[in-house]
C-alpha cells in the first residue's frame, strides 16, 4: 500500500513538471533573440606555397551577429584582415566548436577545410546573397583594405523547413574561408569536391553565444 502511494506521488510530480515546461514557451525562449560571435583568425601567419615560397596569410578578425525576431532571421558580419579584393565564402556550420592550430593532423602548416570538419561540422547555412536559397549565391568580396560588411535576412520558418532541423543558434558558429587564387597552396591542403583549396581554406571562426 505504501509503495502505491509513493508511485502516485511520483506521478503527480511528473505531471507538475510537464506543466512547467510547456513546449511553446521553451521553443520561444531558445530560438528568439541575439547571438554574437567574435571571429578569431585561423591559418594566419607565415606559410609555404606549392612552389616552396614563403608567403603570409593575414590575421583576420571581426564579429558576426544573428538576430531572430519573430520569423525574421538577420545575419550581420563585419570582417577585417582578410585577403583584399577576393571572394570569401562564409557559412554557419553545424558543429560545436572552432578548430585550432593543433587540428592540422597532417602537419603541413595548414588547418584545411577537411581537418576542421570534426570540430565545426558540416555547412548549415550559406551566408551568401540569398539566405533562403540552399544553393550557393554570391559570397562577399573584401575591399582593397581586406574588410567587408555583410547583412542579409531570411524567414526562420523557411530556413528551418529547408534545413529539416531547428536553427539552434546558441550551439553553432560562423566560419570565413578563402585566400584568393594566389599563391597556389600545396597539394597536402585538402578541399571539398570541385572547389580549390585556396577557396575553402578557413581563415576565421567564431562560436555563437546568446547575448540578448
Ligand atoms: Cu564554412
Amino acid at each position: 500500500m505504501k509503495g502505491k502511494l509513493v508511485f502516485l506521488a511520483l506521478l503527480a510530480a511528473v505531471a507538475a513538471l510537464t506543466v512547467a515546461v510547456a513546449p511553446g514557451s521553451a521553443e520561444k525562449n531558445s530560438s528568439q533573440g541575439t547571438f554574437d560571435a567574435s571571429l578569431g583568425a585561423l591559418n594566419a601567419g607565415m606559410h609555404t606555397d606549392a612552389k616552396g615560397k614563403k608567403f603570409t596569410i593575414p590575421t583576420a578578425g571581426g564579429t558576426a551577429t544573428v538576430n531572430v525576431t519573430g520569423d525574421a532571421v538577420t545575419v550581420t558580419i563585419m570582417v577585417h584582415g582578410v585577403v583584399a579584393s577576393v571572394v570569401h565564402p562564409q557559412h554557419i556550420h553545424a558543429g560545436t566548436i572552432c578548430p585550432v592550430a593543433s587540428d592540422d593532423t597532417n602537419h603541413d602548416g595548414y588547418v584545411d577545410v577537411i581537418e576542421g570538419l570534426p570540430k565545426y561540422g558540416p555547412i548549415l547555412v550559406n551566408l551568401d546573397s540569398n539566405l533562403e536559397n540552399p544553393g550557393v549565391d554570391a559570397f562577399p568580396v573584401a575591399d582593397s583594405s581586406g574588410s567587408y560588411a555583410y547583412n542579409e535576412s531570411a524567414s526562420k520558418a523557411h530556413l528551418q523547413d529547408e534545413l529539416q532541423q531547428a536553427l539552434d543558434l546558441g550551439t553553432r558558429h560562423v566560419v570565413i574561408h578563402g585566400i584568393g587564387p594566389t599563391p597556389l597552396l600545396p597539394s597536402t591542403v585538402a578541399t571539398l569536391p570541385g572547389l580549390s583549396a585556396n577557396n575553402t581554406l578557413p581563415v576565421a571562426c567564431g562560436e555563437l553565444h546568446r547575448t540578448g
